[in-house]
This record gives C-alpha cells, structure tokens and sequence, in this order.
C-alpha cells in the first residue's frame, strides 16, 4: 500500500486536532478530571505504565489509533508473529518473538517451523551454562571458569551487557562478567589486565562472524590465551555465538562450542537468543528462562489487546504525536535505577537503528520525519546535568521516567528518596511554575520587591513537558524482559506508522567500508587515494605523528 501522509485521512485529521489542540496546557487537562491519572493508564503484570502526563486527550487518542488502523497496524503485527518476511530489504523474516515464544506453537518460514531448532539452542544452552556455573565444564588446567568475557558489537554486546547489568543482583557469587566490544585496543587491555587465563572463559558473539572489530579482539585475545596455557587450551576456553558455522571453524573455534542462532533474528533483537549466553551463565538458565517468560508475557499483550489498551502501541503513537505534529524529534529515557543504567544505551541502538531510515517500503523517499534521537542517563544523576535544558530551555524533550517500587538494596532511606525525586520530576514538567507563584516564594523568602521583579522569570518554569511514568514492582529478570519488549515493539509500531523496514542498517555500511579504505593508507600500504582535501590532510597529519 502507497503510503503518501498529504493523502491519508488520519494524518489529516491529526492535523487539523493538533491545529486547535497544541496549545492546550497538561495541567488544565488535569484539573478537568479528577481521574485522568487512571484513566491514562495501563497495567502488565507488575508493570504499570501511566502516559497521562502527555499532551493528549481521548479525541487525539482516537484519532491516532485510527491512523494505526489505516496503516494496517493490526496485519502487520500478525505478519510479524506468523513468520513473514516483514524485513522486506533482506527479504527476511524477523523473529525475535520466537525466541521466546513459551507456548511452543509452531511459527512458520518457508514452510518449516522454526520451534525445534529454537528449542535445541535454548537446550544446548542451558546445559552448557550450568556446566560452566557448576564447574562441570572447566578450563584446560582443571580450573573453574569464573571470569566470562563477551566479545562482540553492536546488537551482540549492548543486549547482553545491559541485561547483565540490570540482573546483577541476580549473578552467581563466583562469577564476574566482562565485556569487550570497542576495536580501540586499551578495551581489550582493560579486561585482559583483570582476568587470569586459567579462569577465563571467551565468548565470541558475532552473527556474521565477519565482523572487523570482534574478530580482531578475538584474535588477540586468542594469542593473550595461547601465550599463556598453549594452543590446546582454546577448546576450553573459547565459545562462539553464530549464524556462521564455516566462519567459526575458520577462526579455530570447535563446532561443538558454537551456538547458533538465525538469520531471522536482528543483531539489535537478539539478546534472547545464543547471543544472551553471558546472561545465562552469569544468573542461570533459570533466570535467563524467566527473562524469555517476561518478554512472552509482553509479546501476549501486544498480540492480543486493543489498541486502547495496548502499552507498546500507546506509546508509540504518542510518540508519533510529538514527532510528526509537534515537530518534537527527541526523546529521553530516564530509569531511575543504577541497574538500568546502561538501557538507554541499548534502546539507542535499538530505536535509532530501527528507524533512522529515510526510503519508505515502497521504495520512495519519506514524507514525513521518521525516528527521533534518544538519550538518557540515570536518574538522580541526570537532575544534576542535563535538566536544567528539560525543565528550562527551548527544547521540548518528551521522556520516559522508569523506576522499580522496590530496591534490591533498600537501605536507610535511599530509595523513598528516589522515588519521591522521580515522581516530584514528572510533577514538575508537567506542572511547572508560574511568574505569579515565582514572585510569591520569593516574596516568602524574604526578598525586596526589587528583587523579586529581576528573578521572577528567571525562577518561572513554562511547565507542559511530557512524560510517561512507568513503574516496576522490582528489577527481576520476569520484568526486565517485559520491559525490553515493550520498547521492541513500540519501535516495530512506530515502523508501520512511517511505513519504514525497522529491520535493516543498511546505514551503518558505508563508513565501514571507507575504513576498509584507509586502513592500507595509514598502515603505509596503499598511497595516493582519492580523498576530499579535509581527510587527505586527516591522513597525512596523523601519520606524520605516529612516524
Ligand atoms: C544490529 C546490527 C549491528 C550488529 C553488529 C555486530 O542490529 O546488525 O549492531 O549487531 O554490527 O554484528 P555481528 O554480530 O555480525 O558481529
């Protein structure tokens, strides 16, 4: 279907909304109803999602879920889930939702159900992480493997570092996580100075198994390993996460010790499949079992609830609301929680490299804006930094305010404070403060009425800035799982809307295929390539240092 939104009766209607709509004030909504908190408010299980804190009432709601009904948002999810090659570009399926398909039912590609060989992954994994937690499966001198280090990028390190992360409450007590994904060599440097041969277990996570920057970190971290205990080791001491068995055997690394996933799953989707190893061994099967049941949970819900109702496709068209009638391209994640610290790192990728894409699925450039820039930090942290431009500056900055009701580590009163400061935050964007009510605390502070006039505005705050508020029970793998899914599938809705293919990147190629260039320049190979003037003299002042 042509996707032309200067056609599309929905996105019209929008329009029009937003016209009468967009000077309306968050804070007059509320006081309208008593109940706006609830009424805008879903919940999952222990998850609660409150979007009330947005600039939107039930017409714009209505309006937007009609104009995911006109994009055919309902087929589309069922494509999804039934196997079909909804990754057009590279004609693939995409199945991250099989990984975790806990109801065994058969999905279907190319006439085979992908269900066994899933099943055979998730087995082989579940007996090798409790071999390596158990100390049934050793290193080559009989040594337990406690030191486990993932070497992968992109999708094959920011899924399991920022699980492994979120679930370190849950890490066996022996067991310490590494990761190395940057080609810049102090990466590599760092962990290796840390860890013990003896000990150390290597996963090698790379789809394609062809991957500049991990297999140059395998390979030194191959000669770090035989430097020490021999050539013989590597067999007890190196592990692969692949789609590419001839790869694999290539770079010395026993088929026996390789897991395998598909070309089904997306680099960026794939912590549910082999690539979440380093998860398993560091919390258990068990738990690695429970993250898989969290994220099917969410999978269930998004399936099978209306839109009314439906988390992911609420936020999504929220989203879609700033960013394509209120010309807002920017968007935060705020967990409140040191051990979510790096998810928006993760939804970084998983976002921007799922939508910043131009060229619609019918092979025409875009009409309209498609995925904002993400950002975020961890909450208190980023009150002290980068809020003062939310609350203050010019930029309407739409967030996602996440925090668990209960801490891990529930001492003194750390955490009341921490929840009275994440929800004091969605307070006062929404609310903000007027000159008047500026003027009256200064004036209770006791200033001069001089004063008061030259700091009242200074003091004041605009107020109607968005945010969602989503509150977890605790952080346990169940919800971490949920919580991911969420964010997937609120990225796949957003895709439809834009009529874009979420499921390639093809633009992360073409600067990798330039270093591929340079590479023989700098190593003094390859001499007098066509370069603009500013990367030519780049080369040249750079090599003229490192002579
Ligand atoms: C993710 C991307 C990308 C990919 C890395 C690593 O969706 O495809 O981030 O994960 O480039 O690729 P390999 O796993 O093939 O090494």
């Amino acid at each position: 279907m042509l996707f032309n939104r200067n056609k599309s009766k929905a996105w019209d209607r929008l329009d029009s909304i937003y016209k009468h709509f967009k000077k309306t004030q968050m804070k007059d909504l509320f006081a309208a109803d008593a109940k706006r908190g609830e009424l805008y408010s879903e919940q999952l299980e222990t998850m609660l999602v409150d979007y009330s804190k947005n600039r939107i009432d039930d017409n714009v709601l209505e309006a937007l879920f009609a104009l995911a009904e006109e994009r055919g948002l309902k087929e589309k999810i069922a494509d999804m889930f039934s196997g079909k090659k909804i990754n057009a570009t590279e004609n693939r399926a995409v199945l991250h939702i099989a990984l975790r398909n806990r109801a065994n039912t058969p999905i279907y590609v190319d006439g085979r159900d992908v269900m066994p060989q899933i099943n055979a992954v998730l087995e082989k994994m579940k007996d090798f992480s409790e071999a390596v937690r158990l100390g049934r499966f050793t290193g080559y001198t009989g040594k337990k493997l406690t030191n486990i280090v993932n070497i992968g990028i992109g999708g094959s390190d920011l899924g399991p570092f920022m699980a492994c992360e979120a679930l370190r409450h849950y890490w066996a007590k022996d067991i310490n996580c590494y990761f190395i994904s940057n080609i810049d060599g102090t990466a590599c440097a760092e962990v290796l100075n840390k860890i013990d041969p003896e000990t150390t277990l290597f996963i090698v996570a790379s789809k394609t198994f062809t991957t500049i920057e991990t297999l140059t970190n395998a390979r030194t971290c191959r000669k770090w390993l035989i430097d020490a205990l021999g050539e013989h080791a590597v067999a007890k001491h190196f592990i692969a996460l692949s789609t590419n068995k001839e790869e694999v055997e290539k770079f010395g690394i026993n088929p026996d010790n390789m897991f395998a996933f598909w070309d089904f799953v997306g680099g960026r989707y794939s912590m549910w499949s082999a690539i979440g190893m380093i998860i398993a061994i560091a919390i258990g099967f068990k738990n690695f079992e429970r993250m898989l049941e969290g994220a099917f949970a969410m999978d269930e819900h998004f399936k099978n609830t209306a839109f009314e109702h439906n988390i992911p496709v609420i936020l999504a068209l929220i989203g879609v609301w700033y960013n394509n009638f209120y010309g807002v391209h920017r968007y935060g994640v705020i967990p409140y929680d040191q051990y979510l610290q790096y998810l928006p790192a993760y939804l970084q990728q998983l976002d921007m490299e799922s939508n910043g894409k131009s060229v619609t699925l019918d092979n025409k450039f875009v009409d309209c804006a498609t995925g904002p820039v993400l950002f975020g930090g961890a909450g208190t942290n980023v009150q002290h930094s980068f809020f003062q431009l939310l609350h203050q500056g010019t930029e309407i900055v739409p967030l996602d305010l996440i925090v668990p009701a209960i801490s891990h580590n529930e001492i003194g009163a750390h955490h009341q404070i921490l929840l009275a400061n994440i929800l004091a935050q969605g307070e006062a964007l929404m609310r903000g403060k007027t000159e008047e009510e500026a003027a009256a605390e200064l004036e209770a502070a006791g200033k001069s009425q001089a004063e008061i006039n030259r700091l009242k505005k200074y003091k004041s705050f605009t107020g109607n800035r968005p945010t969602n508020t989503i509150i977890l029970k605790k952080i346990d793998p169940f919800t971490l799982g949920m919580l991911v899914a969420m964010y997937e599938h609120k990225v796949f809705v957003q895709g439809v809307i834009w009529n874009i293919d979420s499921f390639d990147q093809f633009g992360v190629e073409l600067g990798k295929k330039l270093a591929l260039n340079i590479l023989p320049e700098l190593q003094g190979t390859a001499h007098n390539v066509a370069h603009d003037s500013s990367t030519a003299a780049l080369i040249k002042h750079i090599k003229k240092i490192r002579k």
